[in-house]
């Protein structure tokens, strides 16, 4: 296959040893390059991800990576079992100078993880035990990061969830209207206007701080292949400082429904209230310890709230013309705005029976 990196070149920059075999560019996430790479050690193939950070998004990827660390590093002495390191947490590899990431020529920032092994990520979810499964893994990771040691995480991006913020980066995207687009998406940009005065909300509540994993879509968690138990939380560049419910809010916006994110028949978009029901009980089951009354009385909402918000985003990147999140076709980002609206209407149609549910729970 022709890369667009000289993979075998920086691969060689890691403790990685034995002969190259092969690389290939891997998963659905819109934002690294992440190539999957395997190599003989000993006639043991041994496999692999080695990821380009995307520098337009984040802009210091040397404080981003002594977040993975630390990070890695906390979870890592809590999981260790007795016969070693556990898979459940992301194993960093380190270059041959002991640094958590290395620079090519070009100026590009790599890593390397061990590939985690019969374990898989989903973009849709297929079952109430999935999505159990996802929202209890992201719970333990922010229990097991609850105590983890000063100084405070780097913000990786600042005001990630600021939603009024995000808000106001819509509304100058509508004005400016750089990619001429603004006409094919009159309905969306009226549904995102109409619902400007819940995005404060939150904010309002004075929450907490906690560490937490801010982009805990679904296909940010290893499900096992043999027992369907949630594995490995992975994609770490937004570990920082913020809300519990950032977290929960962006596992209902990606767990809710059973079509991916940027289906175009928006029939199959709907809030399932079962999936919701096994998400908040898996969430419960290892946060419940942590969370206060005022958090668990936000849960439902933080749903809405957090769709909505990366609807808005979709939005504002489809209007400046697909500067920010990887898209493979005309529209992706207004597809991917639309399913997001649509979950919003859904979860506002339910969003009473949700609150009912989380109370009994
Ligand atoms: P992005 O920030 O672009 O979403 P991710 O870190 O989420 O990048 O990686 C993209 C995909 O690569 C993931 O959805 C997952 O399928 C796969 N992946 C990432 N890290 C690993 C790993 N350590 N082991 C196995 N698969 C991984
Ligand atoms: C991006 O990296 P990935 O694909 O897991 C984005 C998230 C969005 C998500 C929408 C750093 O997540 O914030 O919610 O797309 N990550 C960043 O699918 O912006
Ligand atoms: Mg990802």
């Amino acid at each position: 296959m022709n890369l667009r990196h000289n993979i075998p070149n920086v691969a060689r920059r890691f403790r990685i040893y034995g002969d190259y075999l092969s690389a290939e560019l891997y998963g659905n996430g819109h934002i690294n390059d992440t190539y999957f790479v395997t190599f003989d050690q000993a006639g043991t193939l041994v496999r692999y991800i080695l990821q380009r950070i995307n520098q337009n998004i984040f802009k210091d990827p040397a404080a981003l990576m002594e977040n993975v660390r630390r990070v890695t590093e906390h979870l890592g002495k809590k999981s260790a079992t007795e016969s070693g390191p556990s898979r459940r947490v992301l194993a960093l590899i380190p270059t041959l100078e002991d640094q958590p990431y290395c620079l090519d020529g070009e100026g590009n920032y790599w890593r390397a993880y061990l590939f985690v092994e019969k374990a898989h990520t989903y973009d849709a979810v297929e079952s109430p035990r999935q999505a159990f499964e996802a929202a209890r893994t992201f719970g333990s990771f922010q229990s097991l990061l609850a105590d983890l040691p000063a100084p405070r995480l780097h913000d990786t991006i600042r005001d990630f969830h600021h939603t009024p913020k995000r808000f106001a980066a819509l509304e100058e995207a509508i004005a400016a209207d750089t990619a001429n687009r603004a006409g094919f998406a009159k309905p969306e940009i009226e549904f995102a206007l109409r619902h400007q005065a819940m995005t404060g909300a939150l904010l309002e509540e004075n929450l907490p701080e906690r560490v937490t994993h801010n982009d805990t879509k679904f296909n940010n968690v290893m499900l096992d292949d043999a027992t369907g138990e949630g594995v490995c939380v992975i994609d770490l560049d937004t570990v920082m400082p913020g809300l519990a419910l950032y977290d929960f809010g962006d596992m209902v916006r990606t767990t809710m429904s059973p079509a991916k994110e940027d289906e175009r028949d928006l029939s199959k978009v709907t809030m399932q209230l079962p999936m919701f029901e096994a998400l908040a009980r898996g969430y419960l089951a290892s946060a419940s310890g942590f969370l206060t009354p005022q958090e668990r009385r936000w849960l439902a909402f933080s749903g809405k709230l957090i769709t909505y918000e990366i609807g808005v985003r979709f939005l504002t990147d489809f209007l400046a013309g697909d500067k920010y999140f990887k898209v493979h076709r005309e529209n992706h980002n207004l597809d991917r705005c639309r399913t997001q609206f649509k979950l919003v209407e859904s979860i506002e149609q339910q969003e009473e029976q949700m609150n009912r549910l989380v109370e009994t729970i």
